[in-house]
Formats: C-alpha cells, structure tokens, sequence
C-alpha cells in the first residue's frame, strides 16, 4: 500500500513537472533562436588543405539566458547528398554527452588526402531536448600530416601489398604538402639484404603526386603519372636488379605538375623462404634533393651524404 502510494505521488509530481514545462519546450524548439552556427574546421571556414586530424567547432546563436548545450553529435560525409540526410557515412561521433563545442577532435576512421568531406552537427540544448542540426558545412584534405598519417589507405594496384607504415615524404625539413612549387624533388634510400636468407621476392610499391620515374640500383624500372595517379600505388618486381651482398639503392625522381600538393610515397618489401620480410618505409632517413643530383645519383656506390 505503501509502495503504490508513493507510485501514485511519483506520478502526480511527474504529471505537473510535465505541465509546467511543456509550453517552454515547444517555445524554445520552434522560435529559433537556437540556431547552431559559425561551424569551422581546425579554426578555419570550409577549409582547404587540412593536413591533421581536424577539429570541429560551432557556436549557439541562443541569446536566451541559461541556455547551453548538453549534447551534441557530429557526422562526416563522403557527400552532400548524406550530410543533408545526416547519415554519417564517414564518421558518426553518436550522441556525446558534452558542453564542448570549441575544437572537438575527430575520432573516426583515417581520412583520405585530398578530398572534400561533408560535416553538420546536432545539438541538444540544457533541458535534453534537440534544437535541430547545423547546415552543412566541408572541409577539404591535403596531403595528410606523416605524424599523424600512414600510407594505409592507398593501395597498391591488384595485389596485396599495402603502404602501410610508409609515411609521405616531400620537403627536406618535413613541413608540409602544400603549396609546393612545380618541379623535380630527387629521394633515395640505400639498404641492405639479409645475406644469411635465401630471397624469394622483392617488390618495391611506389606512388607519387604527381608524376614519378623509379630506379633501382642505377636501372630506371617504372613510371606513372597522369591526373590521380597518386591514388593508385603501382608495384614493381625488383629481384632481379637487387644486389645481394652489399648495399641497393631506391632512387625516386619525383614531379610536381603544378603549384599546390605534392608527396611521394614507397615501400620495399624484401621476402626470404624462411617466410620472414625486410620492409623500407619512406621516412626521415630518406635523402631528398631540390636540385637535380650530379650523374649516378640512382647508382649504389653514389656518395649522398652531403
Ligand atoms: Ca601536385
């Protein structure tokens, strides 16, 4: 009995707490002065070229007193067409409970380069209650930051290899893909084999924006370029020109058509029949060259160390 009635004041105080409020929430939900605006990626308006992990940020155009945010939920679409709809074909950050709307860092999966991306967020206002979705605003990718960003999600044209691991590399200093002027940038690797193995395979995957030609022990043995290209990593079956007993050398003379992105990337992967693998990533231990090298900068026995 004594439960029930307890039950019964529980519901009454519920009935006139919903009465009381009613009329507010559907004033706050229809006059609009909650409007979320001012959207803005890493800081910046419907930005170009964003080389890290972006941020997310908006503000609240309520000037009504006391009234916040509770929640919020971003999407990241591949098109408008999605964003509009509000499905998150990117990245769905879901309902987070959260005040935050200065810098929200994205958390979904990596991002392509060079490519737009669609973004809105929805809000919840104090009282639980959701004041609508942003429009939609973009962003833009560039050749994303090596820090942050692997080579993973280029593949390798028609086979199983991967960049993965690999890091794009362009400036001798490391910064930045961007504004990059047309013309040759010249890397190269040297490395060496396990001389205790038997090799059962060496490929080298190289891809390049924009335009790439690949020497391997002084032997030009590939080259790709055209529009995109980039996206597309080509493969190279480099066994025969691998020198076993002493030091190889990769050898990349890479093209910026134009002012604007440029990067290369590359991996060797050296096989034995142990099952084992030697991989060479692009990195810092790359030498890189504005200038065209003197001859025989592809050869092994070239001195790079100036
Ligand atoms: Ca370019």
């Amino acid at each position: 009995m004594k439960k029930s009635r307890r039950l019964l004041a529980v519901l009454l105080a519920a009935a006139i707490t919903a009465t009381t409020l009613t009329p507010l929430n559907a004033f706050a939900a229809t006059n609009g002065e909650m409007d979320i605006d001012s959207l803005q990626v890493s800081s910046l308006n419907q930005p170009l070229g964003i080389d890290k992990t972006p941020t997310f940020s908006w503000q609240l155009g309520s000037n009504e007193y006391g009234k916040g945010q509770s929640a919020y939920r971003i999407i990241v679409a591949s098109t408008e067409e999605n964003a509009k709809a509000h499905k998150g074909d990117v990245w769905d950050s879901e309902q987070i409970q959260s005040e935050d709307n200065y810098d929200v860092l994205y958390a979904g999966p990596a991002l392509d380069s060079k490519t737009k991306y669609y973004w809105a967020v929805e809000v919840w206002d104090e009282d639980k209650n959701s004041i609508g979705w942003s429009d939609v605003s973009t962003f833009e990718t560039g050749i994303l930051n090596q820090d942050e960003w692997k080579g993973e999600w280029i593949g390798i044209n028609g086979t199983d290899m991967t960049f993965d691991g690999a890091n794009w590399i362009w400036r001798r200093n490391g910064s930045g893909f961007s504004g990059v002027p047309a013309g040759h940038q010249y890397f190269r690797k040297t490395f060496t084999v396990n001389t205790e193995k038997e090799i059962s395979s060496v490929y080298v995957g190289v891809t390049a924006d924009d335009e790439y030609s690949l020497y391997v022990n002084g032997e030009k043995v590939g080259e790709n370029g055209g529009t995109d290209s980039w996206k597309n990593g080509k493969l190279f079956e480099i066994g025969k020109q691998i020198n076993k007993d002493g030091n190889n050398v990769i050898a990349i003379d890479a093209f910026n058509s134009t002012n604007g992105y440029a990067g290369a990337l590359s991996k060797v992967e050296v096989s034995y029949t142990d099952g084992t693998k030697d991989t060479f990533v692009t990195d810092d231990s790359w030498k890189v060259s504005e200038t065209e090298p003197v001859e025989g900068w592809t050869s092994a026995d070239f001195d790079d160390s100036q």
